[in-house]
C-alpha cells in the first residue's frame, strides 16, 4: 500500500467516521470481517460475492441479505428469499414454512399460526384450509381435524369440538355432521351420535337427548324415530315405556296406543291377560255387575246356560222344582231320581218320598201315595211294593199290609179278603182258600196251619161196600170153583178132557 492510497483512503472514510457513525459502524464491522476484507492489490475484479463500486478500488463483501455476481453490484434478495450470510452470490430460497414478502430479507419469516407453506422460495404463507389447522408458527402443513373436531373457515389455528347433538367420525372435517334422528349425542367432541335407548325415540335431527315415548306407546329397540302404539290388550300408563303392560285378568283393551285396560262389563270377563275383548260367563258361571272380578261359580241348587241360547250369563237361575243340583258351577240340574222328589225351587238335593208314598219317574214334584195293593213302610225304599201274598190293603197310601184273617182269603191283595168258601181252609194270611185235592176225602179241623184232609164218610162207606161185594162175590166163584173142579174129575175118570178152558178171574 502506497501513502497515496493511505492517505486516499483516510480522506474518503474519515468522513463516514465522523459523520456518518452509525452506517460507519455497520460498514466497519461488515469491513471488519477477516472473510470479507480482502484487498485485491493486483486490481483483479472482485469475487462472487464481492463488489466494488470503484474500479481498481477495494472489494467490498455483499451484506446479508444480497448477493451478486461478478463484477456485479450487489443486489437485494428479491421476496421469496433470503440471505443470511455474506459475500454470497446468490439468495438462497425460503424454505418450507418460511416465506419472504420483501425484498433483502437476511433471514425468511416463519408462517403464522394458521398458515403454512409447502413449498420453497415463496412470497406468502397459505392460510390453512377449513378442516384443518396450524397451531404454531412455521407450518409446512395444516393437520386435518381430529375426529371430533371441525374447521369452518381458512386459517384455523385450532379447530373445534362438534357441538352437542352432531359428530365428526372422519378426519378433517369442516362442518360436523347431524345426529340422524332416532339418536342423539349430548356431550361436546364427538365422534359418533348414540342410538335412542328403548323406551325413547328422537324424530328429529341434532338431538341432544331422546325423547321419552309417551303415554299408550312404547319402545323395546333401540335406535327408534318413533314409538309405537300399544297393541289391543295392552296399555302403557307411563312414558318411557319399553313393553306395554297386559291388560289384567277381567280387563280388556279393543283400541291401540291406550293408557288404560277397561272393566269387562256384566256377564262377560276375560280368564287370560292381555286380551282385546271379553268373554262371555262361562256357563256355570255368572256376573251380576260391571268390573275387573271374574264369573262367580254358581252355587249348587243352580245354575246357567246362557252359551246354549245365546245369552249372557247375568246371573244364575235355581233349580225348578223337581230338579236339584249338589255341585256348584253347573250348566244344569238334574232332575229328582225315582223315589225321589223335592217342592222347591233352588235345591242341592231332593228328598226321599215319605213311607207310604212314592215317585215312579225322575224330577218328582210331589210323591204319590201308595196304591191298594202295596205299601211303604220305610221311607229310604225306593217304591211302593206289592203286599205279599195272603196280605192286603184297601187304601193308599199304605204303610203296612194286613195279613188276611182267619177264614178269610185275599187273591188279589187290593180286594177286600173273601170267605172261605165251604169245604176249604183259610188260615191267616191265605191267599186263595186251602181244600183237599178230591171231593172224597174233608178237612179235618186242625190245630196247626196245615192242611189236615180225611176220607169223608163217604169215600169210607164206599170201600167197606166194595170190600163187601168182593167178598160176596169171591165167595160165589170159590164156590162155583169148587163145584166145575168137582164135575170135571168125574168126566175126566170117564173121558178125557180134549180142551182146556181158560180159567176166568175177576176182580177191580
Ligand atoms: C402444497 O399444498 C397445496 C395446498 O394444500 C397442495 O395443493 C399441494 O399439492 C402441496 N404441495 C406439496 C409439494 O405438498
Ligand atoms: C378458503 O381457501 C380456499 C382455498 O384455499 C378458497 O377457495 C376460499 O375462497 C377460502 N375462503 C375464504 C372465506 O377465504
Ligand atoms: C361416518 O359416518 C357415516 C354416516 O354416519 C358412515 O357412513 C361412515 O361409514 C362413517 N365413517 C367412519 C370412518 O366411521
Ligand atoms: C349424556 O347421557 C348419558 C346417558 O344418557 C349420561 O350418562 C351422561 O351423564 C350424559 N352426559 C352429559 C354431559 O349430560
Ligand atoms: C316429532 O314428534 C313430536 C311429538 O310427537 C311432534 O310434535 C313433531 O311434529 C314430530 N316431528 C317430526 C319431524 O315428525
Ligand atoms: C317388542 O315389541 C313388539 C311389539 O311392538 C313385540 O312383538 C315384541 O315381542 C317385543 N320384543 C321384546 C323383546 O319384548
Ligand atoms: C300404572 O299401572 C300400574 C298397574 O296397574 C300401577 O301399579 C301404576 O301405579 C300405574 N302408574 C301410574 C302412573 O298410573
Ligand atoms: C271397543 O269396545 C267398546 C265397548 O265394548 C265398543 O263400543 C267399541 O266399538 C269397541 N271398539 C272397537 C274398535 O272394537
Ligand atoms: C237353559 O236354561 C233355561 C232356563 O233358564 C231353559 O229354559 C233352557 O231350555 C235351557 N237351555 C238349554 C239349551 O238347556
Ligand atoms: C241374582 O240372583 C240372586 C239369587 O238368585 C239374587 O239374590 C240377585 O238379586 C240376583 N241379581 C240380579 C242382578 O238379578
Ligand atoms: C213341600 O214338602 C214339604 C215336606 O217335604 C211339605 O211340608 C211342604 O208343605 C211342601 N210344600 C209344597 C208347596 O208342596
Ligand atoms: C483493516 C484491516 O483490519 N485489515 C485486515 C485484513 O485482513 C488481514 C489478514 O487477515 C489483516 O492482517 C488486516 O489487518
Amino acid at each position: 500500500m502506497s501513502w497515496n492510497t493511505f492517505i486516499w483512503r483516510v480522506v474518503w472514510i474519515l468522513p463516514i467516521v465522523f459523520f456518518i457513525p452509525t452506517l460507519t459502524t455497520v460498514y466497519t464491522e461488515e469491513f471488519l470481517d477477516p472473510v470479507c476484507n480482502t484487498t485485491y492489490p493486483d486490481c483483479l475484479l472482485c469475487d462472487a460475492g464481492h463488489f466494488s463500486d470503484q474500479e481498481n478500488a477495494e472489494c467490498f463483501c455483499c451484506q446479508t441479505h444480497g448477493a451478486c455476481r461478478q463484477n456485479e453490484e450487489c443486489k437485494k434478495c428479491p421476496m421469496g428469499t433470503e440471505q443470511p450470510k455474506q459475500g454470497q452470490i446468490e439468495c438462497d430460497d425460503c424454505e418450507i414454512g418460511r416465506y419472504a414478502d420483501k425484498e433483502g430479507l437476511k433471514k425468511c419469516i416463519l408462517c403464522h399460526a394458521g398458515t403454512f407453506q409447502n413449498m420453497t422460495g415463496q412470497e406468502h404463507c397459505l392460510p390453512c384450509e377449513k378442516g384443518s389447522f396450524c397451531n404454531d408458527e412455521g407450518c409446512s402443513y395444516c393437520e386435518p381435524c381430529d375426529i371430533g373436531y371441525y374447521s369452518d373457515h381458512n386459517g384455523s389455528t385450532m379447530c373445534t369440538k362438534c357441538h352437542e347433538g352432531h359428530y365428526a367420525n372422519t378426519t378433517g372435517s369442516e362442518i360436523c355432521k347431524d345426529c340422524p334422528s332416532g339418536s342423539y349425542q349430548n356431550e361436546t367432541g364427538a365422534s359418533t351420535c348414540k342410538p335412542c335407548e328403548v323406551g325413547t325415540y328422537s324424530n328429529e335431527t341434532t338431538a341432544v337427548s331422546c325423547d321419552l315415548c309417551d303415554l299408550g306407546y312404547h319402545n323395546n329397540k333401540t335406535g327408534q324415530t318413533h314409538c309405537l302404539q300399544c297393541l289391543p290388550g295392552h296399555y302403557s300408563n307411563e312414558s318411557g315405556t319399553v313393553n306395554c303392560l297386559p291388560c289384567d285378568k277381567g280387563t280388556y283393551q279393543n283400541r291401540s296406543g291406550e293408557i288404560t285396560c277397561d272393566e269387562c262389563d256384566r256377564g262377560e270377563e276375560t280368564r287370560k291377560v292381555g286380551m282385546s275383548h271379553c268373554e262371555p260367563c262361562l256357563d256355570g258361571t255368572y256376573k251380576t255387575t260391571k268390573g275387573p272380578q271374574l264369573c262367580d261359580a254358581c252355587p249348587p241348587g243352580s245354575f246357567s246356560n246362557g252359551s246354549k241360547d245365546g245369552t249372557l250369563n247375568l246371573n244364575c237361575t235355581y233349580c225348578s222344582v223337581g230338579h236339584y243340583q249338589k255341585s256348584k258351577n253347573r250348566s244344569e240340574c238334574d232332575p229328582c231320581p225315582i223315589g225321589q222328589y223335592v217342592n222347591s225351587t233352588g235345591a242341592s238335593s231332593c228328598q226321599p218320598c215319605p213311607k207310604g208314598s212314592e215317585s215312579r219317574h225322575d224330577g218328582a214334584v210331589v210323591c204319590t201315595p201308595c196304591e191298594k195293593g202295596h205299601n211303604k213302610s220305610e221311607a229310604s225304599d225306593f217304591l211302593c211294593s206289592l203286599c205279599p201274598d195272603g196280605y192286603y190293603s184297601l187304601k193308599t197310601g199304605t204303610l203296612y199290609c194286613k195279613e188276611c184273617e182267619q177264614n178269610y182269603f185275599c187273591p188279589n191283595p187290593s180286594l177286600e179278603p173273601q170267605q172261605c168258601p165251604k169245604n176249604s181252609y183259610c188260615p191267616p194270611g191265605s191267599s186263595s182258600p186251602q181244600t183237599c185235592d178230591s171231593s172224597w176225602f174233608r178237612i179235618a179241623p186242625s190245630k196247626s196251619n196245615k192242611i189236615h184232609c180225611v176220607p169223608t164218610s163217604e169215600l169210607i162207606g164206599l170201600i167197606v161196600g166194595c170190600l163187601l161185594v168182593c167178598l160176596i162175590i169171591g165167595v160165589i166163584v170159590v164156590y162155583n170153583v169148587r163145584q166145575w173142579r168137582r164135575g170135571r174129575r168125574i168126566v175126566e175118570e170117564n173121558s178125557p178132557l180134549t180142551e182146556k178152558s181158560q180159567p176166568i178171574y175177576s176182580g177191580f
